[in-house]
């Protein structure tokens, strides 16, 4: 980690210039600055103001924010440093620190199946997510199915079909209005039977008549998956598109207390300027960040890497 914030890796991976581009707005709107304002200054009270208030404009959130300063300049004085280059990847460090999670990713683990679920507003991404996260796992070497429990609108099942031909897996689908507990039963039969498949990706609705109606639905969702597989889901993941900044925060708030979300996808980073509201969310709400979406393409998507996303979003 810390050989590569400073900048010394020879050769970038191809997820890793993804990234870098995806964040060019955000890191052109907000955070870009951060780094000439300690190549111009000395490290005085003045130049900590101005990089919180870069900070908090870039959506990171007043209290991540002040935290995170704070961490910075404790640092500076515990270690001495006096070198403004030096306090800036002191910044970056606290930075990845507040990114990373100890918690593991649950899709790895050795299991015969695993269920992951996946939660979110209309539009925020889901479905896109689902078929660019079965593509990246059936290139692993995973056995990949998809159940189609968004059956509240026709259109949405005939999208999450077109991805999955994209990425070259299967999609279990009932007609439109079927009850999606009776898809996520099939498609785990499915999975355990006839396709003999190592990891199911859910598709749910992100609107019904009411919040009340979508959250009992997401509970009999789990219910289902927690009957026939130990411990299913192992993960419910939260999709949230990036450009909606800090209202991301709220919407997330009332999954995670009725969907027991796990972790969160961020979507739409490259059409975002408030991708540093990625900040916010983890601090907020104990969530880590496990993959991004940085386009439209089916490739365009990646497990999220903390330091690859604080060097993409605050640059040299
Ligand atoms: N630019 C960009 N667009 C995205 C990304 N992810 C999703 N979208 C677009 O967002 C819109 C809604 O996506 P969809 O998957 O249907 O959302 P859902 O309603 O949550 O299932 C579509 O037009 C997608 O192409 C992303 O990472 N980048
Ligand atoms: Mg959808």
């Amino acid at each position: 980690m810390l050989r590569r914030l400073f900048g010394k890796q020879e050769t970038k991976t191809q997820d890793e210039v993804k990234l870098e581009e995806s964040l060019q707005k955000t890191r052109n709107t907000f955070f870009g600055n951060i780094g000439k304002l300690f190549q111009e200054n000395e490290i005085t009270e003045e130049l900590w103001e101005q990089v919180e208030e870069t900070l908090i404009t870039g959506d990171v959130g007043m209290n991540v924010t002040m935290e995170l300063v704070q961490r910075t300049r404790d640092r500076v004085l515990r270690e001495n440093i006096k070198s403004t280059r030096e306090a800036y990847l002191a910044l970056k460090q606290e930075m990845v620190k507040l990114l990373t999670s100890d918690e593991p990713l649950h899709i790895d683990e050795p299991r015969i199946l695993t269920v992951v679920m996946v939660v979110g507003v209309n539009g925020a991404g889901k479905t896109t997510s689902i078929g660019k996260m079965a593509h990246l796992y059936k290139n692993r070497g995973r056995r990949v199915l998809i159940a189609a429990a968004d059956t509240f609108r026709a259109a949405a099942i005939d999208q999450l079909k077109i991805w999955g031909e994209r990425a070259g897996v299967e999609v279990i689908a009932h007609e439109p209005g079927a009850d999606p507990g009776a898809v996520v039963f099939d498609a785990i039969r499915a999975s355990q039977e006839s396709r003999q498949a190592d990891l199911l990706i859910v598709d749910t609705a992100g609107r019904l008549q009411t919040k009340f109606n979508l959250m009992k639905e997401l509970e009999k969702i789990t219910r289902v998956a927690a009957k026939q597989v130990h411990r299913a889901p192992h993960e419910v993941l939260l999709v949230l598109d990036a450009s909606t900044g800090q209202n991301a925060i709220s919407q997330a708030k009332a999954f995670k207390e009725s969907a027991g979300v796990t972790g969160i996808v961020l979507t739409k980073l490259d059409s975002s300027s408030k991708g540093g509201a990625i900040l916010n969310i983890k601090h907020e709400l104990g969530v880590p960040v496990r993959f991004v979406g940085t386009g439209e393409k089916v490739g365009d998507f990646a497990l999220f890497d903390p330091v690859a996303f604080v060097e993409g979003l605050l640059g040299d």
